[in-house]
């Protein structure tokens, strides 16, 4: 008898367990991913919630003194990913990249909480100060100013690595000479034709580069470094994550933390309304040197909901662009406007769907009220999976799987999902 497609999904996260920790995906992604873990922790939650906590505190083992918990930590060094521990040269056990991934961490948690017992309040209260910890160095190293606005100094940080977003910081980067020879090693397990061109890995590699010859220096980077923009998704993660935070820090009673985190929430309320484009009708990136807008909606504008954020005129106007984007797909939500130019259905971030954000959509459509567009974006999550398999991303126009087979995150999201995980979740 075929398993059923939840059997199938555990089964992927067994697979790509290391013991603690998961993979995204065997061979293409060898090493732990930060926000992946955090939505793996959901597709556990269905089956062991141990092994749930487990897969959010094992985020923290690389957590830097500093307070940020790195994008990867490379536990043991594995030659089928590039670029490796050598590359970003982070000087820290266990090695790690030299950023973070957009903070979803709490929002899992507290989750975890509000839907367990006396043994997750335990492990949340454990957490705490290291959620805390990371939350404060997004704060002040990604907003040194205290604007409400924080920035990405990679367009690795937005976990939407190749969106179009990035096109105008990644122009104005000057590659330099001395970047050397290397070999991708993404492209040895997808088609060339789904990944980042070798134009965009020159800017990736120039961006690691600089942080690494400056001993990763945040100041530094945020000040100098070749690449600073603002991220719909990381903004929008960090207002849910930091409500989210503020939840449990009432919980247990540290009112010290309350107040912070009750300083942040104002502040970056505020900041958001930097990312409003009116010519797109929705929240966008921003390049921040110059303060350019990219007036184009993707899957990250949707967090506004997700997030809070904006007024109920903006957000009508948002609602309203969903329905018209997701009348141009047959699958939603896509990773780039279908109407813009520059739409690539099969290409990495730059027009297909992503369960997880999916995951992310729906809830903040819910609680703004948009219960049809929630319905209608958790149906084709499921839909997608069911047509195509565990696929790491898929096109939105003919529902393909693309990218990495049998995916961590997707396996997990279809587990949440059919459990109904976060659909009543508080807003
Ligand atoms: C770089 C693991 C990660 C995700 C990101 C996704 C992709 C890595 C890559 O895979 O990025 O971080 O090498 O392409 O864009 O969101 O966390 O699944």
């Amino acid at each position: 008898m075929t398993p059923s497609l939840a059997e199938q999904a555990t089964a992927i996260l067994r697979v790509n367990d290391r013991g603690g920790y998961t993979v995204p995906t065997k061979g293409l992604y060898p090493y732990q991913w930060n926000w992946d873990s955090a939505f793996a922790a959901l597709g556990f939650a269905a089956f062991d919630r141990d092994r749930a906590w487990r897969e959010i505190e094992t985020i923290f083992d690389g957590q830097w003194a500093d307070g940020m918990a790195p994008h990867i930590i490379f536990r043991k060094n594995d030659p089928s990913y590039f670029p490796g521990p050598g590359i970003w040269g982070s000087n820290t056990e266990p090695p790690t990249s030299g950023h973070s991934q957009p903070p979803v961490a709490a929002t899992i948690a507290r989750w975890l909480v509000e839907t367990g017992a006396p043994a997750d309040e335990k492990r949340a209260h454990a957490l705490f100060p290291k959620l805390m910890a990371w939350h404060a160095w997004w704060h002040r190293y990604r907003d040194p100013d205290a604007t409400g606005l924080v920035s990405i100094i990679h367009p690795w940080e937005s976990g939407r690595d190749n969106c179009p977003d990035w096109d105008p910081g990644m122009q104005a980067m000057t590659v330099p000479d001395d970047l050397g020879d290397y070999h991708r090693r993404d492209t040895d397990w997808v088609d060339a034709d789904e990944r980042p061109t070798h134009w965009t890995y020159d800017r990736y590699l120039t961006i690691v580069k600089f942080g690494r010859e400056c001993g990763w220096d945040h100041e530094r980077i945020h000040r100098d470094g070749p690449f600073l923009m603002a991220d719909p998704c990381v903004q929008f993660a960090l207002m849910r994550a930091d409500r989210d935070l503020h939840w449990l820090a009432e919980r247990f009673e540290r009112d010290r933390d309350r107040r912070t985190i009750r300083d942040w929430i104002a502040r970056d309320t505020d900041g958001a309304q930097a990312l409003w484009s009116d010519a797109a009708g929705g929240f966008v990136a921003r390049e921040m040197r110059s303060g350019t807008l990219v007036h184009a909606i993707t899957n990250a504008s949707m967090l506004a909901f997700y997030a809070g954020a904006g007024t109920p005129a903006q957000q009508a106007e948002l609602a309203d662009q969903a329905r018209q984007i997701l009348g141009e797909c047959r699958f939603g939500f896509p990773s780039w406007d279908p109407r813009q130019p520059g739409f690539e259905q099969r290409r990495y971030w730059r027009g297909p769907v992503w369960s997880v954000m999916n995951w992310m959509i729906a809830i903040g459509l819910d609680a703004a009220g948009h219960a049809d567009l929630a319905a209608r974006i958790r149906r084709d999550t499921q839909a997608l999976v069911g047509q195509s398999g565990f696929f790491e991303y898929f096109d939105p126009l003919t529902g393909d799987g693309l990218g990495g087979p049998d995916f961590t995150w997707t396996a997990a999201i279809h587990l949440a999902l059919d459990q109904e995980f976060g659909a009543a979740a508080a807003a």
